[in-house]
C-alpha cells in the first residue's frame, strides 16, 4: 500500500458511486481493547459530557432521567478531549491520508459533530430513522465524511448501521421528509428507497467511511450487550463550517498529511 495515497482508484470510485467504504480490521485489537475499556469505565462513572436516550427522545426512549432506564447513555460526547485513545484514532495518519484522497485537499476534523462514542444499549437504546448526517450541519458543500469505528460485532440484530447505497446522490423532495428530516415511512416513494437498504456486518476494528449525504438508519439493540462505536466527522479545508452556525461552535482541527 502506498502510505501517501493508500486508496486505490477503484476504492475512490466506489466511494463516489456508493457513498461509503468499509475497511475490515483497520484498527488493531489492542487499540480497540483500550477504547472499549475507557468507554466502559466512562459509562460506569457517567463521565460528562453525556447524551442520554431521554435527551434525544426518539420513539421508545425513557421519558425522563428519573424514569426506568432514564440514565441510559446514547453517546459519550467529546471523545476527542475525553481520552488520548480516541484522539489518537481520530488523527491516525493512515486515516488522514485516505480522507485527503477522498476530499481532494487537506482534511479538518470537526469537533462540533459526532466526536463521540455511540453506545446502543439493550432495552432502552432506541432506533434511528433514515436520515442524512448533513441535516443539522452547516457547511457550504455537502461533502463531509463520517468515520465509524466498530468496537463490537455490529449486525441488524444489535442495532447496526443500515445504508441506502448511492443515496448521497438522490434528489429528495421536502414532502418525503418529516419535521426532523427523517424519511417519512408513510410515503410510497420512501418505501421503495427503504427496500434498497443494506445492513452492514461489522467486527471490532472495522471502519466505515460514509458521505454526509448518505441515507442511513439503525435499529434497536436486541442483544444482551451494549454496542459501542467511535464516530468522528471530517471536511475539506475549503469547506469550513458556516460562521455563526452550530457547526462553527466547536474547535476545527486541521490535520496535516
Ligand atoms: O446508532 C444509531 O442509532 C444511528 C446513529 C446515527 O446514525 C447518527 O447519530 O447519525
Amino acid at each position: 500500500m502506498n502510505s501517501k495515497n493508500p486508496l486505490s482508484a477503484a476504492q475512490i470510485a466506489a466511494f463516489e458511486t456508493d457513498g461509503y467504504l468499509v475497511f475490515p480490521g483497520f484498527v488493531p485489537a489492542a487499540d480497540c481493547a483500550e477504547m472499549v475499556a475507557v468507554t466502559n469505565q466512562h459509562l460506569h462513572d457517567a463521565v460528562a459530557p453525556l447524551e442520554y436516550e431521554t435527551d434525544v427522545g426518539y420513539a421508545g426512549a425513557p421519558t425522563s432521567l428519573e424514569s426506568v432506564g432514564g440514565r441510559t447513555a446514547r453517546r459519550l460526547r467529546d471523545a476527542y478531549h475525553r481520552h488520548d485513545a480516541y484522539r489518537q484514532w481520530a488523527t491516525n495518519p493512515l486515516l488522514v491520508a485516505m480522507l485527503t484522497q477522498l476530499l481532494g485537499e487537506q482534511v479538518c476534523l470537526t469537533l462540533a459533530h459526532h466526536n463521540c462514542v455511540m453506545t446502543k444499549h439493550p432495552d432502552f437504546g432506541t432506533a434511528t430513522g433514515w436520515h442524512r448526517d448533513i441535516r443539522y450541519w452547516s457547511f457550504p458543500r455537502n461533502e463531509l465524511i463520517s468515520v465509524w469505528l466498530a468496537l463490537d460485532n455490529e449486525t441488524e440484530n444489535n442495532g447496526g448501521l443500515r445504508f441506502i447505497p448511492g443515496s448521497h446522490r438522490f434528489d429528495i423532495q421536502p414532502a418525503q421528509m418529516d419535521g426532523l428530516d427523517f424519511l417519512r415511512p408513510d410515503v410510497a416513494e420512501n418505501q421503495a428507497l427503504f427496500a434498497q437498504g443494506i445492513s452492514l456486518q461489522l467486527h471490532p476494528g472495522d471502519v466505515v467511511f460514509f458521505h454526509s449525504g448518505l441515507f442511513h438508519a439503525a435499529g434497536r439493540n436486541n442483544s444482551r450487550s451494549i454496542k459501542e462505536s467511535v464516530v468522528f466527522a471530517y471536511h475539506g479545508l475549503s469547506n469550513p463550517p458556516v460562521a455563526g452556525s452550530r457547526s462553527a461552535s466547536a474547535e476545527d482541527i486541521l490535520l496535516s498529511n
